[in-house]
């Protein structure tokens, strides 16, 4: 959890703590532990608002998430040359300050949209819901939503999307699952990206990764590519195929996809509680 470095609180919720906010006091006079499970709890409850706008418009979206720099952009970039004219593609961009991975994203003719975190190293429900509005929902197929780098962090925040996916570079190590198991934990696929620089890094074991993945009880198929020399691409594309079909499916029958591992809050919402559950919202639904 984010609890200890405090980073629950972000400029997407902020306004729930500050200034007479709906969090800003707590019954027992102000334990911060209890600002934080409200901070996630209302996110988990703008999550599943944001999940039911991406079901609405049949939006499969997918939350990327790893180190900094270990090739999300690039996986996205090559992800939409490959398949720009089978799907309609559009992107939401977490970075802590520049607009640079947007740019890259819109260059691919795609509609993309940038959410500055300022210091937050992960994004939340809000911040992807203030996004999403400025989305044309109804034109798209997939919803990519690249998470800010960062291995902690991320991975207790629902936003509403469909599948998780983390991916490891080669670089980092193979020991990386073992070493940060919880957004390994809540892969739903996981990517092992630049496999071109394999060659020259004997000590990456690809199999030791996915060992130290199963490791953590966690079936998720691991996939082994490069964005740059193209290897690997193929499966990685036939697992979005196959996902949004699943996913299509699922929305027939009145269901719709959760990610693999659901932060802690999710759970209260499990059973029936007593505070008022009804919701404004300022904005116009489609
Ligand atoms: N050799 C090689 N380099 C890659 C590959 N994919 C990305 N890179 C390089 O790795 C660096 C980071 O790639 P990005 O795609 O920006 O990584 P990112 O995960 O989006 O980075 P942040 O958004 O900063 O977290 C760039 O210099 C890329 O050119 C790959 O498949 N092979
Ligand atoms: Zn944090
Ligand atoms: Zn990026
Ligand atoms: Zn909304």
């Amino acid at each position: 959890m984010c609890d200890t470095c405090g980073c629950n609180i972000t400029p997407g919720n902020e306004h729930l703590i500050v200034n007479d906010g709906k969090l800003s006091k707590t019954s027992s006079g102000g334990e911060a532990v209890e600002v934080l499970q409200g901070v996630l709890h209302e996110n988990d409850h703008q999550a599943m608002h944001n999940r039911q706008h991406f079901d609405q418009h049949q939006l499969l979206a997918i939350n990327l998430m790893s180190s900094p720099g270990s090739g999300k952009t690039a996986l996205l970039e090559a992800t939409i040359d490959a398949l720009g004219d089978e799907f309609n593609i559009g992107v939401i961009e977490g970075d802590l300050e520049t607009e640079n991975d947007a740019d890259r994203i819109r260059k691919k003719g795609v509609p993309a949209c940038q959410i500055s975190t300022g210091s937050a190293c992960h994004l939340d429900a809000h911040m992807v819901h203030d996004a999403l509005h400025q989305l044309t929902l109804e034109d798209l197929d997939i919803l990519f939503i690249e998470n800010v780098g960062n291995l902690v962090c991320p991975a207790s925040f629902d936003l509403g999307h469909h599948r998780n996916i983390t991916l490891l570079s080669v670089t980092e190590g193979d020991d990386k699952p073992a070493k940060y198991p919880v957004i390994f934990r809540a892969a739903d696929l996981m990517l092992l990206t630049k496999t071109d620089l394999l060659p020259y890094l004997e000590e990456f074991k690809p199999e030791r990764a996915e060992q130290y993945l199963r490791e953590l009880s966690n079936p998720a198929e691991m996939i082994s590519l490069s964005a740059k020399s193209g290897e690997g691409l193929e499966r990685w594309l036939n697992w979005l195929r196959h996902t949004l079909q699943h996913y299509r499916r699922h929305l027939a029958s009145g269901a719709t996809l959760t990610p693999a591992l659901q932060p802690d809050g999710v759970a209260l919402h499990q059973h029936t509680h007593s505070h008022d559950h009804t919701h404004s919202h300022d904005h116009h639904h489609s």
